[in-house]
C-alpha cells in the first residue's frame, strides 16, 4: 500500500500532487510524509512549475497522522512535539511559502492535520461531500498544522472554538459559507474546476503573485504602517518584473498578457 505514497503529475505549468494512501483515507506515515516534502521541494526548484494542485486519491483527502502506524511499530510513548518539528512544521511553513499558488482540490472528508493542511494552501475548493474535522480533540490533542492559529483568522473566534472543542464535521458548503474555504464545488466538476484554476495560475505573473502571498501571510502581524512599508518594497519588486510592463502593454494594445512569471532582472 505505501510503495507510492504520493502520486506527481506534470501539467503544462503546473503539478498534480496526490496523497494516495486510500486504503486509510491519506493518513500520513513518516514515508508519506517524506514523499510529500521531496514533490514540493522539486516542484519549487522547477522554473516551470507555476502552480500546484493538492488532492487526495479515493474517498478522502487526508485524516492526518496514521493512528495504526506507531501502534503497529510497538512506539508506546511518542514524542508529538517531536514528529511536529520533523514533519508536519515544515510542511505547513513549506505551503505557505512555496513562490506560486497551492490550491487544495478537497475531494473528500479532510480530518485532524489533513484538516490544516488543506487550510495551509493558498486556495481550497471542496467537492460538496467533503468535510472538515478538527478531530484532535476527539483523541486528547491540540489542533497542530497550524490549526489554533488559521479558525479564529478565518471564521472568528466563536466558530473556532466550536470547530475545535466539539470536533464535529464541517461539511463543505457550510466551510464555504463560514469562510473556511473558498469554495464548495459539485463532487464532479471537483476536478476539472481545481485543473481549470491551475492553468489560469500556469499563465498568470507568477512573481507578482508569490508577492501577493508574502504581503498577505506578513499583514497576519503587521500593523497598518509596517504593512504600508512592505507593500512598498513589494511593490517596487513587482513593478521592476517584465510581467508588470507586458500587462500594461498588453491592456494599452487590447491583446492578452504573455506573462513569463519570472521576477526579471537586478
Ligand atoms: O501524531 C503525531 O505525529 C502528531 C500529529 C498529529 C496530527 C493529527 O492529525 S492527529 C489526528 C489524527 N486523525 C484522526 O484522529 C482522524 C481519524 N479518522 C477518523 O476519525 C475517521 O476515519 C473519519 C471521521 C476521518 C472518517 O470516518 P469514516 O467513517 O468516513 O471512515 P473510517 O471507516 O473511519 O476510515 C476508513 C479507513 O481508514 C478505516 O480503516 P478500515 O477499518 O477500513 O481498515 C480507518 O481505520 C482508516 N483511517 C482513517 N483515518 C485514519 C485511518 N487509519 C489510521 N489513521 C487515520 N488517521
Amino acid at each position: 500500500m505505501d510503495e507510492t505514497p504520493i502520486l506527481v503529475e506534470k501539467r503544462a505549468g503546473y503539478r498534480v500532487v496526490t496523497l494516495n494512501r486510500p486504503q486509510r483515507l491519506n493518513a500520513f506515515t513518516e514515508a508519506m510524509h517524506r514523499a510529500l516534502m521531496a514533490a514540493l521541494n522539486d516542484a519549487e526548484a522547477d522554473p516551470e512549475c507555476r502552480a500546484l494542485l493538492l488532492t487526495g486519491a479515493g474517498r478522502g483527502f487526508c485524516t492526518g497522522q496514521d493512528l495504526n502506524d506507531r501502534l503497529s511499530r510497538g512506539e508506546a510513548k511518542p514524542d508529538l512535539g517531536a514528529s511536529l518539528d520533523a514533519f508536519y512544521n515544515p510542511l505547513v511553513r513549506k505551503l505557505r511559502a512555496l513562490p506560486f499558488p497551492v490550491v487544495a482540490a478537497v475531494n473528500g472528508v479532510a480530518a485532524g492535520a489533513g484538516a490544516n493542511i488543506a487550510l495551509a494552501c493558498d486556495i481550497v475548493l471542496a467537492a460538496r461531500r467533503a468535510s472538515f474535522v478538527q478531530a484532535f480533540a476527539r483523541i486528547g490533542l491540540v489542533p497542530d498544522s497550524g490549526g489554533t492559529w488559521m479558525l479564529p483568522r478565518l471564521v472568528g473566534a466563536a466558530r473556532a472554538r466550536g470547530l475545535a472543542l466539539l470536533a464535529e464535521p464541517l461539511p463543505a458548503e457550510k466551510a464555504e459559507q463560514w469562510g473556511l474555504i473558498w469554495k464548495a464545488v459539485d463532487d464532479d466538476t471537483l476536478m476539472s474546476d481545481a485543473d481549470a484554476m491551475c492553468a489560469q495560475f500556469a499563465v498568470a505573473p507568477t512573481f507578482g503573485l508569490s508577492q501577493i502571498k508574502r504581503a498577505l501571510d506578513a499583514s497576519e502581524e503587521n500593523d497598518l504602517s509596517a504593512q504600508l512599508d512592505l507593500e512598498r518594497d513589494l511593490q517596487r519588486e513587482a513593478g521592476a518584473s517584465p510581467d508588470y510592463m507586458e500587462g500594461v502593454r498588453a491592456f494599452v494594445e487590447k491583446r492578452k498578457p504573455l506573462f513569463t512569471g519570472r521576477k526579471g532582472e537586478g
